[in-house]
């Protein structure tokens, strides 16, 4: 058969009318996940699906602030990983968008949860608990005994030897800060970290940074979460993670859709498509080493599994809460971070 210039426009309008309008397009997605992860969900994204993504990776409380900037006239589509706190700080200052995912009822408990607090505008993706990655070889060389508890990072020989980020920037550092507060109540817990700073060379923008230092020999300790140090020990450098004796915090990363969204149907694609067991199977190609959130997700075995690590109950309502959110940073700044070298 023959097609004259009509019928191939008649055929061409109805193939195109068949797609659902989402087919094809763009996504506007910021990554708060390490960068080689970041690239790997892209790239796999565009090879099944035909929507170019537009990608930035951006710290969790970078995104969160780059989000509520934008909030009038919104240029992100899809917010995919980072810490779970400033993602249901979003959603409670009603940034993101309400969706339900047909995959909901395949996630852990932990991510449904999560989605369920926050009147489903985010959901859980991964979990991981913080620790930190020592540098043996420093360790060995200049004689350090190793910190096993949060206590241990206050010893004199550690000056200048650690590094974690800043909890403004970095959703490591403020689950770190949120999970120090409830271990030992916020009074003491800033008296540590006061004394604390005194050993910190440096606090970096993003979370996985400071165990990447330490993997390089650049410092003794990073303290981050304990999976990011395993990616370090995989790719063979001289780091031990270790999860602190007195109880550790652990993140839920989370993924949300922002409100107003230009292509809002295209960001339902990929949150589906990113909660599927193949998807989140597939993290351990790029190092990444958290929990999965779909229960039919293959666990890495590089993974730590929580049973092994003394977790605190951590609190992600409270914590999760835009307020506490502005407390505890606007006290860390004034009482710690003035304070930094
Ligand atoms: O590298 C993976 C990971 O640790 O990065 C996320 C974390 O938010 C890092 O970014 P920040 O700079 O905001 O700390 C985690 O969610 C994730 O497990």
């Amino acid at each position: 058969m023959r097609l004259n210039a009509f019928s191939v426009l008649l055929f061409a309008g109805t193939a195109f009318a068949a797609l659902p309008a989402s087919a094809a397009g763009e996504l506007n997605l910021i990554c708060s996940a390490d960068v080689v992860i970041c690239e790997q969900m892209k790239g796999d994204f565009e090879k099944s699906h035909d929507i170019k993504v537009n990608m930035v990776r951006l710290s969790s409380g970078e995104t969160y602030a780059k989000i509520r900037a934008e909030s009038r006239n919104p240029k992100t589509d899809l917010w995919w990983a980072g810490t779970g706190d400033p993602h249901l700080q979003a959603a409670s200052e009603n940034l993101t968008a309400e969706y339900k995912s047909p995959m909901l009822g395949d996630l852990q408990e932990w991510a449904q949860k999560q989605a369920e607090s926050a009147g489903y505008k985010t959901v859980g993706v991964y979990a991981g608990a913080l620790g930190w990655g020592i540098n043996t070889d420093i360790f060995t060389s200049k004689g350090y005994k190793e910190p096993v508890c949060w206590a241990d990072l206050l010893a004199p020989e550690l000056k200048g030897e650690i590094q974690i980020a800043n909890p403004n920037s970095s959703g490591t550092a403020y689950t770190a800060l949120a999970s120090l507060v409830q271990i030992m109540g916020e009074e003491p817990a800033f008296e540590y970290l006061t004394k604390l700073n005194a050993n910190i060379s440096q606090y970096t923008k993003s979370g996985s940074a400071p165990v990447k230092a330490a993997a390089r020999g650049e410092t003794g300790v990073g303290i981050v979460f304990l999976h990011d140090a395993v990616t370090q020990i995989v790719e063979g450098f001289p780091v031990k993670s270790i999860a602190p004796c007195e109880g550790t915090g652990y993140e839920i990363g989370s993924m949300s859709i922002v409100k107003g969204a230009r292509n809002l149907e295209n960001a339902k694609i990929w949150y589906d498509w990113a909660l599927t067991p193949e998807v989140q199977s597939r993290m351990k190609d790029a190092k990444s080493f958290q929990l999965p959130s779909n229960k039919n997700a293959e666990v890495p075995k590089e993974a730590l599994k929580f049973e092994d690590i003394k977790l605190i109950d951590y609190d992600f309502v409270a914590y999760g809460d835009p307020d506490r959110r502005r407390e505890l940073l606007e006290r860390w700044d004034r009482e710690v971070g003035s304070a930094a070298n």
